[in-house]
C-alpha cells in the first residue's frame, strides 16, 4: 500500500512542469488554434479591445465563439457583463473597451476557477472604486524601500530606449485582477524624478501600461522647484513657485496625455513641504491640484505626517487633517494609512476614517510586507484588509469601505491604493505565497465586498492548483495566517515592537543609543513597566480613543469594554488583570505567543502535505519559507516573554513549554539585512 502510494507521488511530480513563479496567477495553457472571438461591427478596434481579443484567442477553451461589443447602454465605466446565449456563444458587454478586457480577464478567471455559465445566464461586475493604484516606492537607483523581491521592475538606465518586456507583463497582471494606475516612484521622492529625462522614461512606461487601462502617477517631492528649478523657495503660495509646477506639468501632459496625478508625501520624515513655509497642508495640496485640474490630474496627498507638540504618534494625523477638513480641492484626495501608526500586525482603522466628511479620503494599505516578515513568512492580507473597510465607523452608519467610496462632490473620484510588493526577482514578489497579496489587493478594490476566503480560493486554484486536496487546506492557512502572526508577534493591540530599521524580527529592547525620537523606540509603544503593558490612550493618558466616534469612544477607552485584540493599544494593563476568559493578561500573553507558534508549525507541517500538487521549484522554495516562519513565531515568542518577564516578573505557566532563545542571546543578535536573503535564514537566530 505505501508503494502504491510512493509511486503516486512520484507520478504526481514529475507530472508537474517545472515553474518558476514568473507567470503568477496568469498560468492558462496557451490554444494550439485561436479560439474564435469576434468583434462586433460598430464596437471600435482599440489597442485595450486588441488585447482583450488576443488574450480570448491564446487562452479561451470554450465550445462556442466569443463576440465582444461596446454598447452605449452596456454597464457603465469599467464595469462589464458575460452572457451565454442559446447558440452557445459567450457574449461580453461594456459600455468600453476598457470594460471589455476586463469582461476577457472575468471570463478567463471563470474558466480556470470552474464557474461555469448557464445556457441564457447573464452576469454583470463592476469596480467599487474608481482609481485601483499601486504605489510603487521604487527609487531611481533602482533600490526599492521596503521592497523584498529583489530590485525594481523599472530600468531607468536603459530607457526610454530599451522596454523591458516586463512592463508589459505587469501591466496585464495589474489588468487582470483590475488595478487601474501605478505610482511609479517612492514616496520619499528625489527631486531628479520630475527632469525632463526622467520624464522622457517615465512616458516610455505609460505607453506600455495604457492600453492595459493602466494611468500613470509620480510621487513628486515638494521642494522640486529649489532643487530642481533653481528657485529660492519652494512656498506654494508664492507665484514663481506656481508658475514652475505649470511648466512642469504642461511638460508632464505633452509627454503623458493622460497622466493620472501627483501623490506626495509632505513634512513627514524629513521630506519637505508647505509647512516649511508656514503654510498647510491644505495650502500644498490645492496649489498642485489648481495646476493639475485643467489636465484633470489628481494629487494624492498622505496623511502620514508628524507633529512634533503632539504627545501621541497615533493621534497626529488627525490632528493635522481634521482642522483642514472641506479646505481641499476636488480633485485632492487624502491618502490614509489604514491604521493611525504606521501598518502594524494589527491596528484599530484610523479615525480619519469616516471623520473627515467634506474631505475625499482613500485607504493606503501596505502590499509589501514591512512589518509582517517580509517575504518570508505567509500572511494573507486580504482578511486584515476586509476587517478594516468592514469596520464601522459610526458617522452616518458608515464603514470604513463606504466612507471612502462616498463621493463628497460631483467632481470627486474615489481611489484606495496599495504599497506594491513587486520587484524584479523572477517571481515578482520573492515569496511565491506573497502573490496572493498583490492578487487580492486588486480584487478588493474592484470589489470590497469579496469574502477573504473566496480571494483565497480564486488565487489558488489559478497559482497553483485547482484540486481540492490542495484548496482545502491551503485555504484555512491563509485564513488563519494573519491572526497567527498577529499571535506570535504584537497580540492584544502591542505595536511598534520591530527591530530598528530594518523591522525585520523582534527587539522591544532596541534602543540605537544617542538622541533619537523617542517615537521611534519600542518602548514608546509597549510602555512595559512593573505595573503593566500597553500604551494609555484613555482620557486619563493620551485621549486617542477620543478620536473615535461615539459609541467606538467609550467603548475603547473603556478598559472592560475595550476589544481585547485592542487591550493594549488603548490601555496600559496591569500584569494581574483579568480578562475576559478568566486568566490575567500575563498568562495571556504567554499563550497567545505560544498559540501562534504552533500555528506557524502547523502550517509549515500543512505545506510538507502540498508536495503532489505544486511544482519542486516552487515546493522547495515555499517550503523554505514555512520553516522559517516557524523558527521565527520561536524566535518572536522568547524574544517578547523573556523581556516582558523583566516586568512582569511573573513565571511562565507551567504547561507553556520553556524559551528555546536565552534573552541575552537574542539582545546581542544583529541581523544583517544587506546580506539577507531566502537562502541566508539559516543564519537567523
Ligand atoms: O512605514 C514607514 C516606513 C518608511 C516609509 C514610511 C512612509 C516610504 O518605514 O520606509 O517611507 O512609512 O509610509 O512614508
Amino acid at each position: 500500500m505505501r508503494l502504491v502510494v510512493l509511486l503516486v507521488c512520484a507520478c504526481f511530480v514529475s507530472l508537474l512542469r517545472a515553474e518558476d513563479g514568473s507567470r503568477l496567477w496568469l498560468r492558462m495553457e496557451r490554444n494550439a488554434d485561436a479560439a474564435e472571438v469576434r468583434v462586433e461591427r460598430g464596437t471600435k478596434r482599440t489597442a485595450t479591445v486588441d488585447i482583450a481579443v488576443r488574450e480570448l484567442e491564446d487562452y479561451w477553451k470554450g465550445d462556442g465563439k466569443v463576440v465582444l461589443r461596446v454598447a452605449e447602454d452596456g454597464p457603465a465605466r469599467d464595469g462589464f457583463s458575460i452572457g451565454r446565449t442559446e447558440k452557445e456563444e459567450m457574449v461580453l458587454t461594456s459600455a468600453s473597451g476598457q470594460g471589455l478586457l476586463y469582461a476577457a480577464y472575468g471570463l478567463l478567471r471563470m474558466q480556470q476557477v470552474g464557474d461555469t455559465l448557464g445556457v441564457g445566464q447573464t452576469v454583470s461586475d463592476a469596480p467599487a472604486y474608481d482609481l485601483r493604484i499601486l504605489n510603487h516606492w521604487d527609487n531611481p537607483d533602482g533600490t526599492i524601500e521596503r521592497g523584498y523581491a529583489g530590485r525594481s521592475i523599472w530600468q531607468w538606465d536603459e530607457l526610454p530606449g530599451t522596454v523591458s518586456p516586463r512592463y508589459e507583463a505587469y501591466a496585464r497582471a495589474n489588468a487582470s485582477v483590475g488595478i487601474n494606475g501605478a505610482v511609479l516612484n517612492n514616496v520619499n521622492a528625489k527631486p531628479l524624478a520630475l527632469s525632463s529625462d526622467m520624464l522622457r522614461k517615465t512616458a516610455a512606461i505609460a505607453d506600455v501600461l495604457r492600453p492595459y487601462g493602466i494611468r500613470t502617477y509620480l510621487s513628486v517631492n515638494f521642494a522640486s522647484p529649489k532643487a530642481l528649478g533653481g528657485l529660492p523657495t519652494a512656498d506654494p503660495l508664492d507665484a514663481d513657485v506656481r508658475q514652475w509646477w505649470v511648466g512642469k506639468v504642461d511638460e508632464i501632459y505633452r509627454l503623458i496625455p493622460d497622466f493620472g496625478g501627483f501623490l506626495v508625501k509632505a513634512n513627514s520624515e524629513g521630506e519637505p513641504g508647505p509647512q516649511d513655509y508656514g503654510r498647510t497642508h491644505a495650502d500644498g495640496a490645492n496649489m498642485l491640484a489648481d495646476v493639475l485640474a485643467p489636465h484633470k490630474g489628481i494629487v494624492m496627498w498622505r496623511a502620514f505626517v508628524y507633529k512634533p507638540s503632539s504627545p501621541d504618534r497615533a493621534c497626529q494625523a488627525y490632528e493635522e487633517f481634521m482642522p483642514l477638513d472641506g479646505k481641499f480641492r476636488d480633485n485632492v484626495i487624502v491618502q490614509v494609512k489604514n491604521g493611525p501608526v504606521d501598518f502594524q500586525p494589527r491596528e484599530p482603522f484610523s479615525p480619519l476614517f469616516g471623520a473627515m466628511r467634506h474631505t475625499q479620503v482613500m485607504p493606503e494599505f501596505q502590499v509589501t510586507q514591512e512589518y509582517l516578515g517580509q517575504s518570508i513568512h505567509t500572511v494573507f492580507l486580504a482578511t486584515m484588509w476586509k476587517d478594516v473597510l468592514s469596520a464601522q465607523t459610526y458617522h452616518d452608519g458608515e464603514t470604513v469601505a463606504a466612507a471612502t467610496l462616498r463621493k463628497v462632490s460631483a467632481q470627486s473620484v474615489s481611489a484606495i491604493a496599495g504599497v506594491a510588493n513587486i520587484g524584479d526577482s523572477e517571481n515578482w514578489t520573492g515569496s511565491d505565497m506573497a502573490q496572493a497579496n498583490w492578487y487580492a489587493f486588486g480584487r478588493l478594490c474592484w470589489n470590497p465586498d469579496m469574502s477573504a476566503a473566496q480571494l483565497a480560493d480564486e488565487f489558488l486554484k489559478q497559482t497553483f492548483s485547482a484540486d481540492e486536496g490542495f484548496v482545502g487546506p491551503m485555504r484555512q492557512v491563509l485564513l488563519r495566517s494573519w491572526d497567527a502572526a498577529v499571535s506570535y508577534m504584537m497580540p492584544y493591540g502591542l505595536h511598534h515592537i520591530f527591530a530598528g530599521e530594518h523591522h525585520y524580527g523582534p527587539e522591544p529592547w532596541y534602543h540605537p543609543g544617542g538622541d533619537i525620537r523617542l517615537d521611534w523606540l519600542p518602548s514608546y509603544y509597549h510602555r512595559a513597566d512593573s505595573v503593566g503593558l500597553g500604551f494609555d490612550r484613555t482620557r486619563e493618558g493620551s485621549g486617542g480613543a477620543a478620536q473615535y466616534h461615539e459609541p467606538l469612544s467609550t467603548l475603547y477607552g473603556d478598559l472592560r469594554t475595550c476589544p481585547e485584540e485592542y487591550l493594549l493599544w488603548f490601555h496600559h494593563v496591569p500584569w494581574s488583570y483579568v480578562m475576559r476568559n478568566g486568566l490575567t493578561l500575563w498568562d495571556n500573553l504567554c499563550y497567545i505567543y505560544n498559540h501562534g507558534v504552533d500555528e506557524a508549525r502547523h502550517f509549515a507541517t500543512v505545506w510538507e502535505g502540498m508536495r503532489p500538487y505544486v511544482d519542486a521549484t516552487r515546493y522547495e522554495r515555499q517550503k523554505a519559507r514555512f520553516d522559517r516562519q516557524a523558527k521565527d513565531a520561536v524566535w518572536w515568542r522568547d524574544a517578547c516573554l523573556l523581556y516582558f518577564q523583566q516586568f512582569s516578573g511573573l513565571p511562565l505557566p507551567a504547561d507553556c513549554p520553556p524559551p528555546v532563545h536565552k534573552l541575552k542571546d537574542l539582545m546581542k543578535y544583529h541581523l544583517d539585512i544587506d546580506n539577507y536573503t531566502a537562502a541566508g535564514m539559516d543564519k537567523l537566530p
